[in-house]
């Protein structure tokens, strides 16, 4: 079933490099509608409740520093099959294998700041979503 929300995050990385504007406007460019959005940290413990998937990857302390380390701009978008077009607007996870004019590929610098986080399914996307909007309005 095609889905029509997906969440996001414009990593530390991204924000600090001044990066912002130029990922929300690819964002914008590819059709998605921002419904919900903020400028905000995630604490050390925050970053670990929201990758708590990864708890048992070798990288889940590097990750959890990464997403502490500054700023991010937290955002639910949608258009219609939202996940899977968000995944390809993103490109692959490591910055070598991201296709040419993806996010990643334009603003990644490596496998772990990776410029931007999309999630990876509908359950996914209304559990993260709910992480940083519960109570919050969409619209
Ligand atoms: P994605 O963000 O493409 O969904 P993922 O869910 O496998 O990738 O991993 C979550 C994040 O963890 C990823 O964006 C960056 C970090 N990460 C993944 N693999 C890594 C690795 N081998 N070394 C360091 N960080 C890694
Ligand atoms: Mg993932």
């Amino acid at each position: 079933m095609a889905t029509n929300r997906t969440f996001t995050m414009i990593k530390p990385d991204a924000v600090k490099a001044g990066n912002i504007g130029n990922i929300l406007q690819m964002i914008n460019n590819a059709g998605f509608r921002i419904v919900a959005m903020k400028y905000t940290k995630l604490s050390k413990e925050a970053a670990g409740q929201f990758y708590a998937v990864h708890k048992e990857r070798p990288f889940y302390g590097e990750l959890c520093d990464f997403m502490s380390s500054g700023p991010i701009v937290a955002a639910i978008l949608e258009k219609d099959n939202a996940i899977a077009d968000f995944r390809t607007l993103i490109g692959a996870t490591n910055p070598a294998e991201a296709a040419p004019g993806t996010i990643r590929a334009k603003y990644a610098t490596s496998i772990g700041e990776n410029a931007v986080h999309g999630a990876d399914s509908d359950e996914n996307a209304a559990i993260e979503g709910n992480f940083h909007f519960a109570g919050v309005e969409m619209h």
